[in-house]
């Protein structure tokens, strides 16, 4: 082991990229940063220095680890001949059950606590039921920012066309209208509430790109943005202890029609006790989050324990059309060392303040800003095609994420101050990361698509919502970085809405 932190077989790789990185600054400077180059133009730079990186580099979207096609297939497999089936039992405990409520939201995460806020303002009474504690969800995870578009330098429909572009326009038009347009409205709700945004001196909102953005659009708190929303939504909901009853290690294990084929309820497992409980209700929210957890196709993920695809199986077996799971989303830079941190997200704002994805020879292969898959598909092909990644001596392989680029861009110990917390966890392994770079590969990140909703969160099912990551529409094929921190919001409060006013006319 060397005095870096990294082992002494991965020094000379080491040695090229500090080699390279003075060259690989004045481009980058001369290219006036990349947020003022498109991938397109870009990709033609690129093609002058290595000639056989582009322009069919671009190409490879659909090469990679997205397959999503098996995914949709191995669950039609599992639940073949099971789906739309209320079990005459669970339909006959829902005329004596165990709780009573106007509408219950399962999942205790961003969309679920948003939801629930604005449905207890319309004066109905709620209850919240999750699976672990409430808060632990991917919200908690996201590090970089939340997308919402700023006048008159951006604008919704530059958001728009971003987000529809991003998903390889595959997104329902109707769903991405209702998230950009939202957005202003929410980043404004999420500081009203006491969420602490990054500003710049003046007191403006700090704004940031991510890849795939025409705009500066990221609003951040430094990389730790889904904790602070988290914080303060969690902190708002358990305020409410007269209105919002919270059941903690609750899952749910069914949804429950009535005999009209309107939702009426749920039977939860407490985990503490072993029991069953059977909730009457006259509106329920899924807010379960997604399935990235379950390591599909063996890949590291940077999901919280509870992201195991549960509300996506409920739905389905009520008949709800799932979309867009095609491809799942894997987030090109996840961490590959140290081993105890596999898969552990280096947030996209790296890259956004100057941090480039380099090779085992110190060279650039991709624009650091293209959107997630092309930049997933291009490392596994820089790794497993080209065979220019980064081996570890236990055998994982990677490229570097050159990180002291961003010192050396924006000034002196600025990757201490905007990546706190991964900062300190890099250091623990006697890695400085404004002085080395850090070894990454794409890790599965997000459940891009679900069950099929409206506007409002509406589900084919009366009185039965679905807000966050368990639903599919809004992302296409593929979504861009700090929509899912927006979409959970917007959509949370858009269901919680909806769904009191569904509960107060039955
Ligand atoms: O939206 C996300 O997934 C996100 C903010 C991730 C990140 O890179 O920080």
């Amino acid at each position: 082991m060397s005095k870096s932190g990294y082992p002494e077989s991965l020094q000379e790789s080491l040695a090229k990229v500090r080699e390279t990185r003075s060259k690989r600054i004045k481009l980058a400077k001369k290219q006036r940063y990349y947020d003022r180059l498109s991938p397109n133009e870009y990709q033609k730079v690129l093609h002058k220095y290595h000639p056989d990186y582009a322009p069919e580099g671009r190409k490879v979207l659909k090469v990679g680890p997205n397959k999503g096609d098996l995914l949709q297939k191995e669950l039609s497999d599992i639940l073949q001949g099971q789906p739309w089936i209320v079990p005459d039992a669970f339909d006959k405990r829902l005329k004596s059950p165990d709780l009573n409520t106007d509408v219950l939201i399962i999942g205790g995460g961003g969309a679920g606590s948003a939801a629930a806020l604005l449905a207890s303002e319309q004066g109905v009474n709620v209850t919240v039921a999750t699976k672990l504690r409430h808060g632990d969800a991917n919200t908690m995870m996201a590090e970089g920012g939340i997308q919402a578009a700023d006048l008159p330098y951006d604008s919704p429909y530059y958001h728009f066309l971003d987000a529809f572009g991003g998903g390889h326009f595959t997104n329902d038009k109707n769903l991405l209208r209702a998230l950009v347009l939202d957005a202003p409205l929410v980043i404004q709700w999420l500081e009203t509430l006491g969420v602490m945004f990054d500003k710049e001196t003046d007191g403006t909102m700090k704004e940031l790109k991510g890849g795939g953005l025409c705009r500066r659009r990221m609003h951040s708190s430094k990389d730790m943005i889904g904790m602070e929303i988290m914080r303060v939504l969690r902190d708002e909901v358990q305020n409410k202890v007269d209105k919002i009853k919270i059941l903690e290690f609750c899952p749910a294990v069914e949804l429950l029609l009535d005999e009209t084929g309107t939702i009426g309820g749920a039977i939860l497992y407490n985990l503490d006790n072993q029991e069953f409980i059977v909730v009457k209700a006259k509106a329920v929210i899924l807010a379960t989050g997604g399935y990235g957890r379950l390591h599909l196709h063996g890949f590291a993920t940077t999901n919280h324990y509870g992201a195991t695809g549960d509300g996506l199986v409920l739905g389905y077996r009520l008949g709800i059309p799932l979309r867009n799971l095609k491809y799942a989303q894997f987030h090109p830079t996840g961490a590959v060392f140290p081993e105890q941190s596999a898969g552990m997200l280096i947030t996209e704002k790296v890259r956004t303040l100057g941090a480039e994805p380099v090779n085992c020879d110190g060279e650039r292969f991709c624009h650091p800003l293209e959107p997630r898959d092309v930049e997933s598909a291009l490392i596994i092909r820089e790794c497993v095609e080209r065979g220019k990644g980064v081996v570890t001596p236990t055998g994982r392989v990677g490229v570097w994420l050159d990180s002291p680029m961003i010192d050396m861009i924006w000034g002196e110990g600025t990757v201490e101050k905007v990546l706190a917390s991964k900062y300190l966890q890099f250091k623990r392994y006697g890695i400085d990361i404004s002085q080395e770079p850090m070894l990454i590969f794409p890790t599965l990140h997000y459940q891009n698509g679900g069950l099929s909703i409206n506007e409002w969160g509406e589900t084919i099912i009366p009185g039965l919502f679905a807000a966050g990551e368990v639903s599919g529409g809004v992302h296409g094929d593929n979504r861009l970085m700090g929509n899912s921190l927006l979409d959970i919001n917007v959509f949370g409060r858009r269901a919680g809405a909806k769904a009191a006013v569904f509960a107060k006319k039955r």
